[in-house]
């Protein structure tokens, strides 16, 4: 049994290229708010997104037409239609766009992740749809939590001990970093109430301060949807 894959956990992108050696498949993880927003568009029709690092990349394919988010510190940028609110894209109009988006941190994550050799994206919205997906795979699991501007974020934390922990307890796979281990004690911590859990979370107190509450309680609502984003070429499509 010494060949089972492993699942690890990077808490931070800077620390990705510490982990990286031997991950197959990389989760991304910003559960607030951008992977969250992603899952979203995917279960609502998107057909396609393209993650951009910056608004200058994110501003060239407005001009050409695109449909383009754009969010910097938890707000729309001025000049762009859409930011990382999952609700605005529960709109069935959406169905079969393309969608560019550049968020503060969970498109550079996905940037970060480019050396992988698959990247699929991952939220509390489809925490079991991911699980199943890797528990299929059988390869080596690195889940990158986005955190905020390279520090470390407890609820992507808290997301990646709940990926972690359902491989794990499946007995195919195997953790080895302390980084994980954590991971998962803070997610069996936090599970029985998230909101109340991350009550003083830093991540949670930005976003309330901009009357994004609504947000933050669907974001960590688990498992409303059963997609699964996958990377191909520079963009994501969803693996079903
Ligand atoms: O950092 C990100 O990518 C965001 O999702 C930040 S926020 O939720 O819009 O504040």
């Amino acid at each position: 049994m010494n060949n089972r894959p492993s699942v690890e956990v990077c808490f931070t992108p800077n620390l990705f290229p510490l982990h990286m050696d031997n991950a197959e498949f990389v989760v991304v993880i910003d559960v607030l708010r951008a992977t969250s927003a992603i899952c979203t568009a995917f279960h609502n029709g998107i057909d396609k997104v393209i993650p951009v690092s910056t608004v200058e990349e994110a501003l060239e394919y407005k001009k050409k037409g695109y449909l383009v988010a754009a969010e910097r510190k938890g707000q729309i940028v001025p000049g762009f239609e859409f930011g990382n609110s999952p609700y605005s894209y529960m709109n069935k109009n959406l169905k079969g766009q393309t969608l560019v988006i550049t968020t503060t941190n969970g498109t550079k994550a996905f940037h970060t992740a480019s050396q992988a050799k698959e990247v699929i994206i991952g939220s509390l919205l489809n925490l079991d749809a991911v699980s199943s997906f890797l528990k299929k795979q059988n390869k080596n699991v690195l889940l990158l939590a986005s955190g905020w501007q390279n520090k470390f974020c407890l609820e992507d934390t808290i997301c990646a001990g709940a990926i972690a922990d359902q491989l794990l307890s499946s007995g195919d796979f195997v953790c080895d970093q302390d980084s994980s281990i954590a991971a998962k004690y803070l997610y069996l911590s936090a599970k029985e109430n998230y909101l109340g859990y991350l009550k003083s979370s830093s991540h949670r107190r930005r976003l309330k301060k901009l009357n994004l509450n609504e947000d933050i309680k669907y974001c960590l609502t688990p498992n409303q949807t059963d997609v699964v984003p996958i990377r191909e070429n520079n963009y994501l499509i969803n693996s079903k």
